[in-house]
């Protein structure tokens, strides 16, 4: 099961609290005070791995807590600290506040860590207190409370090229053919339920990263067919590809089905629109006569798009594409860091 959506709680230890106490031996009058603090409460942390694929093992355990720290106690004796606890989570995770939404990490390195929810401090004990002027101080400070909270995490997967098309476009086919990855592929809509990636290899020049996202329909944005919610993937990807469907047997007509593309994603992020992107013209086999490849041509010079026809059936236009995709994912690798993309654009939502 994928599971790219968790919401968790997480409360970090509190501290311990300081102690009250003096010094009592025997032949030892008014031995001064020698309460402990308290232990500090362990933190709560995210840690990124390559170990984790999906967010599914959040799914099934939902609080995560700390226990609390150990209190002080007499003859100057500290409380234990809480140690922290450290949550494993895929790379890729984007974590938010479970009720404002803001932004709060972008766990996209393998080790990369944040603290979620700070541990409370261990109070002081009265033997901290004593001064010159007040030699036997009653006061010792409490523990205080370790952060507590909601956490919202999506995981976004790390892909360089989003395949972006209709039901039936044929983009696991052309995942298929230029990656390793074996999407099921069938000639009935949403037959991809899940984001899938591959890796391209650009012969000599390096590889990269394909998603393979579930179709959009038009209305997705209000919940049609499978909705919007994959598209939270394409929020990362460095360049995205349109597939449009120029086969005889497509229901819309190519240019019509790119425009209606670019509304959806407008309609989940206007930012989405201004990612470098390109189109395919898919099912070049069987474009019959040719007027609607013709038409997404003519369409794409005037908004100076890239278009590439291509089948990935008979590998027709398989080969120009990758090396395209290639050039143009290495052009706009140059990213800098906190999830902004070289455009200086933030990715989040
Ligand atoms: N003739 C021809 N058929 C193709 C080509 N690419 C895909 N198809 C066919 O089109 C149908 C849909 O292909 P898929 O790759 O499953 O389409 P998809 O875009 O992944 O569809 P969903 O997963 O439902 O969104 C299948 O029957 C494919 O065999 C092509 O280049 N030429
Ligand atoms: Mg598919």
């Amino acid at each position: 099961m994928f599971v790219d959506q968790v919401k968790i709680f997480v409360k970090a230890g509190d501290g311990g609290d300081g102690c009250v106490s003096f010094r009592r031996e025997k032949y030892v009058p008014r031995g001064g005070p020698n309460g402990g603090d308290g232990g500090n409460g362990g933190d709560i942390v995210l840690r990124a791995t390559g170990q984790l694929r999906t967010l599914l093992d959040l799914r099934y355990q939902q609080h995560y807590l700390v226990p609390h720290a150990e209190h002080g106690q007499g003859k100057d004796r500290h409380g234990r600290n809480s140690p922290p606890l450290i949550i494993p989570v895929p790379c890729g995770t984007f974590v938010r506040d479970g009720e404002t939404l803001e932004g709060l990490a972008d766990l996209t390195e393998e080790g990369q860590e944040q603290i979620v929810a700070k541990g409370g401090r261990g109070g002081r004990g009265n033997a901290a207190f004593a001064t010159s002027t007040n030699r036997a101080p009653r006061r010792a400070d409490k523990g205080r409370p370790g952060e507590e909270r909601w956490l919202l995490l999506e995981l976004k997967l790390l892909a360089d090229v989003g395949l972006v098309g209709f039901p039936n476009a044929g983009k696991s086919t052309l995942i298929s053919r230029i990656s390793s990855a074996r999407p099921k592929i069938a000639g009935y809509p949403f037959t991809t339920l899940t984001p899938q990636l591959g890796v391209v290899s650009d012969e000599d020049r390096g590889s990269f990263v394909v998603a393979d996202i579930p179709g959009l329909i038009e209305g997705a944005h209000t919940g049609k067919g499978l909705g919007i919610q994959f598209l939270r993937h394409i929020e990362r990807n460095v360049f995205l590809l349109y597939l449009i469907d120029i086969g005889e047997a497509a229901e819309k007509k190519p240019v019509e089905s790119f425009e209606i593309l670019r509304r959806e994603l407008e309609a989940y992020n206007p930012g989405l629109l201004e990612k470098p992107f390109a189109v395919a013209a898919t099912k070049l086999d069987i474009q019959g006569d040719g007027t609607r490849l013709k038409k997404l041509i003519a369409y794409c010079r005037r908004k100076k798009t890239p278009c590439l026809p291509v089948s990935a059936v008979t590998g027709q236009g398989i080969s120009e594409l990758v090396r395209f995709l290639g050039d143009r994912v290495r052009a706009s690798r140059i990213r800098v860091p906190g999830g902004m993309t070289s455009s200086g654009k933030t990715s989040w939502t």
